[in-house]
């Protein structure tokens, strides 16, 4: 059987971890065959520590036969050590009064820190997703925080956007979820972010072509997409956590076992392509093998589309600028 792969968890014990360990633990996202040993970190603080040995005690009343072992910690050396994966959940929320600038240099601190632990004791290939928000400049902070380690190693968490997309499509057009390909997400993990379905495809035949109707493009897909973290606080009273740890899962699972040939959305730091600054982390289309993700290169971007990438590149470049003094 294979060796056990060891797998950081940040943030645990909150409600996208609750969503997401038992899965990890149970093969969904590394796959059937493969052992997991969960490193799981959450703050010193006594009451998150015991939050996160009540969900340890869960996992362990699973007998999941591929939880190999279990190390929950408050110190993110510990956690990241020799960690084949890392998922950055846990991150500041916005409390109450708090301005964007306190919100970004709270999470300039944490991911500073993370990014230096990683970049000290995790496997050279260490596969990072940051899910925590804002999740494209927290994932910028910690590779710009981790200088030893490869750039690429570093992702944010566009997935949950990507997958989003492609429900509203699959309602719109009254085709199954599975078969869309080639939708794409470009920019950041927020309302600014732009989900591009010129290029899919269901069943074979043109999106674009079936929906034909730029007027919903740009009034009700773009911002139902947009404003769906909203609408569900709205409804659920919480923030989306079922959802988002399975597009974590869905990232991973891609990441490392391959998309098939398929396009899925991840934030990667740029090279240049597309107009899009280097290092900026933004939302890409690729194609994932062999445990190594490619950017979709060569597509058109017509000017409605430019609009888009420019208002959302805009929004991140703002964000970067917002840490550049804290790294
Ligand atoms: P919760 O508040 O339920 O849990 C967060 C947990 O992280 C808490 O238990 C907290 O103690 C812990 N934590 C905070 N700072 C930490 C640190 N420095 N080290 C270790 N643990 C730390 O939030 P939850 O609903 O789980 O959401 C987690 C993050 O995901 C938030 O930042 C949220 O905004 C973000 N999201 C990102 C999404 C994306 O698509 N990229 C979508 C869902 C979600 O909103």
């Amino acid at each position: 059987s294979k060796k056990p792969v060891r797998v950081a968890v940040t943030g645990a014990a909150g409600q996208i971890g609750y969503a997401l360990l038992f899965r990890i633990a149970s093969g969904e996202m590394l796959g059937k065959d493969q052992p997991v040993i969960l490193q799981l970190l959450e703050i010193p603080d006594e009451k998150a520590q015991k939050a996160l040995k009540g969900v340890i005690m869960e996992l362990e009343d699973c007998a999941f036969p591929l939880l190999a072992g279990v190390i929950p910690t408050g110190d993110p050396l510990v956690a990241f050590k020799d960690a084949d994966y890392a998922l950055l959940v846990g991150a500041r929320p916005r409390g109450p009064g708090m301005e964007r600038a306190d919100l970004l240099a709270a999470n300039a601190q944490i991911f500073t820190a993370q990014g230096k632990a990683l970049d000290k004791v995790a496997s050279r290939n260490v596969k990072v997703l940051v899910v925590g928000n804002p999740a494209n400049t927290n994932a910028y902070i910690a590779m710009k925080s981790a200088p030893s380690l490869p750039r690429k190693n570093f992702t944010a968490m566009l997935r949950l956007d990507h997958n989003r997309a492609a429900s509203q499509i699959a309602a719109k057009t009254g085709t199954a979820v599975g078969d869309i390909e080639k939708l794409t997400v470009w920019g950041n993990h927020s309302p600014t972010m732009y989900a591009d379905y010129r290029f899919a495809t269901v069943g074979g035949k043109s999106v674009k072509d079936l929906i034909n109707d730029q007027v919903w493009n740009a009034e009700v897909f773009l911002p139902t997409v947009g404003k769906r973290g909203a609408a569900i606080i709205e409804a659920r009273g919480l923030s989306s956590a079922a959802s988002a740890a399975n597009a974590a899962i869905d990232h991973m699972r891609d990441w490392a076992l391959g998309s098939n040939g398929k396009w899925v959305t991840m934030g990667i730091p740029s090279d240049g392509q597309y107009g899009i600054p280097k290092d900026v982390i933004f939302g890409f289309p690729v194609t994932t093998e062999n445990g190594e993700y490619k950017l979709v290169e060569g597509l058109e971007i017509d000017k409605f589309s430019q609009e888009r990438i420019d208002k959302t590149l805009k929004e991140l470049q703002d964000e970067q600028a917002g840490v550049a003094h804290l790294l």
